[in-house]
């Protein structure tokens, strides 16, 4: 039997969450608002309470042509006949279940696993709950936090079966679209969210389901940008890198930085050499207004403090909302329990147009995107060139973004495409934030070139390292004291050269 899975409302009879009203009036509401499904989910009323309480929420979703599923109590289900079950890994087994219900029964699995997955499917579920997306307070005892990147690992492995798919745990209004958007795996997308506390503890479930579902119907605003038009082949898109620069100087972006302090000073003039306009704030609240200008947000953990995450996922959720870029920096990422731990929370909380970061760091960040990971473990040996490129096209594939992996070659893709670049000089490894302006400055060409995010990042790193060659080169640069401003000279000159559309600078140094 197909149903629309889309807006899946489970409810909850829980005082903290139902906050004493009446549940059938509650889910009428939310029907009303545009729920699709509801599943009945009581795990404290004893039998005659479950019995009478479902058949009055089947008079409610009948009324509505919206059908009402069990969760867990096969018994329930038949006694009002009601459209279907969810049962979950500890519940009865999918063969009795359907044996004991009419033939036509709606049955869903929770699933958490690829394994649990593919088992349901092979026993002929409708559909499967996948979860938990994000750790909630509405189920504490769930299995495995699995995230988009999980979710996509599962319906990656399901994707010849035309089964039903819907994302479970701590989905909200802000994170409904990112989870839709990211957990898409190149076959298989979501069906649908199910929702328990953002629609039944909302002080208006009407309204929030009606918000849930205009906000499912559309994708979110920092995935309308980037559609790369043509195939680029590297030559071609490097032959693009100077009219990019010219658009960047143009825009003249704000850059807002919630960077460290060791290395402010400097990147806040790289910035200003490169002409844009750099704002240093770790204060999150700012952002709601700082994100309303054409420009970008980077997060660079490098002096992570106990405020930090909590100022960048305010900061992050302003500029997503806004479909603003957004860098994250992961500094140190693997260095402490806590930055592994942050590492994790941002990736949870918020969408990156690009992560950039040295080998260790995007090793962690792609090891914290799921409790399910594959590839790649931790531990001290390097990759090789074609192990960096893999993992950095495969981190931007799962989070559908751009990354960027620096290095004495740094390595760049879009989940597509990717590109290595070979400029620079070793003099940017002997002055403190060199590697962090690289943030910064990528988010001035993300903001400037939106069309083609990969694109817009390699632009920048060119401008940057080709003017950090420049600058060694010049007789009186004897060592790092004398590059630094040697090299913010160059990287105003070449500016300064883009501005008049001269490309010399550029001809065959790429
Ligand atoms: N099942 P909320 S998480 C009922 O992971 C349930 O299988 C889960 O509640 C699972 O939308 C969950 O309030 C609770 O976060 C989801
Ligand atoms: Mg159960």
């Amino acid at each position: 039997m197909s149903v629309d899975l889309s807006l899946y409302l489970v409810t909850d009879s829980t005082p903290a969450i139902l906050k004493g009203r009446d549940l059938c009036s509650v889910v009428e509401q939310a029907i009303q608002g545009g729920v699709t499904v509801v599943q009945y989910r009581d795990k404290s009323n004893d039998t005659g309470a479950l019995v009478e309480t479902a058949r009055k929420l089947h008079q409610v979703t009948k009324k509505y042509n919206v059908p009402l599923l069990i969760n867990d109590r096969v018994d329930v289900a038949l006694a009002i006949g009601a459209e279907g079950v969810h049962l979950g890994q500890d519940d009865m087994k999918f063969e009795q279940a359907k044996q004991l219900l009419p033939k036509d029964a709606i049955i869903g699995i929770s699933t958490s696993t690829v394994e649990e997955a593919k088992k349901a499917v092979a026993d002929g579920a409708d559909y499967l709950g996948i979860g938990t997306m994000f750790a909630t307070p509405t189920k504490t005892n769930t299995k495995s936090v699995i995230g988009t990147a999980g979710t996509q690992i599962i319906l990656d492995a399901i994707k010849d079966s035309s089964v039903g798919t819907v994302s479970i745990g701590g989905i909200n209004h802000s994170n409904v679209q990112r989870v839709i958007y990211q957990s898409k795996s190149s076959q298989k997308s979501l069906d649908g969210v199910a929702i328990v506390s953002a629609i039944v503890a909302a002080d208006d479930p009407k309204a929030s389901a009606q918000k849930f579902a205009e906000l499912i119907n559309n994708a979110p605003r920092f995935a309308l940008a980037s559609n790369p038009s043509r195939a680029n082949e590297t030559e071609a898109l490097i032959s693009d890198v100077p009219q990019v620069i010219r658009k960047m100087v143009e825009v003249h972006p704000l850059v807002h930085n919630m960077i460290n302090f060791v290395v402010s000073n400097f990147v806040a003039n790289v910035a200003l050499s490169i002409g844009a306009s750099p704002i240093m704030s770790p204060y999150g609240d700012e952002a709601t207004d700082l994100c309303k200008f054409d420009g970008a947000l980077l997060i660079n953990m490098g002096t992570l403090t106990s405020e930090s995450v909590s100022n960048y996922l305010k900061a992050i959720k302003a500029y997503n909302e806004r479909g603003n870029p957004v860098i994250y920096d992961p500094v140190g990422a693997a260095a402490t329990q806590i930055r592994r731990s942050a590492v994790t929370q941002l990736m949870a909380g918020g969408y990156f147009d690009l992560i950039k970061g040295n080998e260790g760091e995007i090793r962690q960040a792609w090891g914290s995107g799921a409790v399910q990971q594959r590839g790649v473990d931790s531990g001290p040996s390097t990759l090789d060139g074609n192990q960096k490129a893999t993992l950095a096209r495969d981190l931007a594939r799962r989070e559908r973004n751009v990354v960027l992996m620096t290095g004495a070659t740094d390595y760049l893709s879009d989940g597509e495409r990717v590109i290595a670049v070979e400029n620079g000089h070793p003099f940017l490894g002997q002055v403190t934030g060199t590697g962090c302006a690289i943030g910064t400055i990528s988010g001035c060409f993300l903001t400037a070139h939106r069309s083609d995010r990969l694109l817009a990042v390699l632009s920048g790193i060119l401008m940057y390292e080709i003017a950090a060659e420049n600058a060694a080169s010049k007789e009186y640069v004897r060592g790092p004291g004398s590059f630094v401003p040697a090299f913010l000279d160059e990287l105003y000159a070449i500016r300064t050269a883009a501005a008049q559309g001269d490309e010399s600078w550029f001809v065959g140094r790429a």
